[in-house]
């Protein structure tokens, strides 16, 4: 960008705000490309069985050590490449309560049923029509509680 004073303030206004565009756009890129890995009909809906599949591979993917138990430490990991606007200190403490909550018997370990479970539950409050499915604003709601 020039410092010319000649440059209207409305376009560098419109500058501004291609460039904060352009970071959404980039966020919501990454959890269109989830949305299409976890519709595997291609039907642009995530039914509950695809969503069920799609919690199994995430749950391989945060299970870093692959004893079919999440860590809170694996569980903290993950979900850092999806900026929401919080700051990591928040993100982190987020994170920790959703850990505990799935923790139910507060093992200081998430099984994969308890994942599960937990995903089940985030579907239905992301599906906010009922319908069984989730859209893709749905499926980005229920992935942000889930990781
Ligand atoms: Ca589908
Ligand atoms: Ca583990
Ligand atoms: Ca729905």
């Amino acid at each position: 960008m020039s410092k010319n004073k000649s440059v209207p303030l409305s376009v560098a206004l419109a500058f501004a705000a291609s460039v904060t565009a352009g970071a959404v756009f980039a966020q919501e890129a990454g959890q269109t490309e989830d949305f299409s890995k976890a519709d595997k009909n291609n039907d642009k809906y995530v039914s509950s069985s695809e969503f069920e599949e799609w919690q199994d591979s995430v749950f391989g993917n945060m299970d870093a050590d692959r004893n079919d138990e999440l860590s809170e430490a694996e569980f903290l990991v993950i979900g850092v490449r999806r900026p929401t606007g919080e700051t990591p200190q928040q993100r982190e403490a987020r994170r920790r309560t959703e850990f505990k909550q799935m923790d139910r018997d507060s093992k200081g370990y998430v099984t994969k049923d308890q994942y599960i479970e937990h995903g089940e539950k985030a579907f239905d409050e992301a599906d906010t029509n009922k319908d069984g499915k989730l859209t893709p604003q749905e499926f980005k709601a229920a992935e942000e509680k889930t990781g």
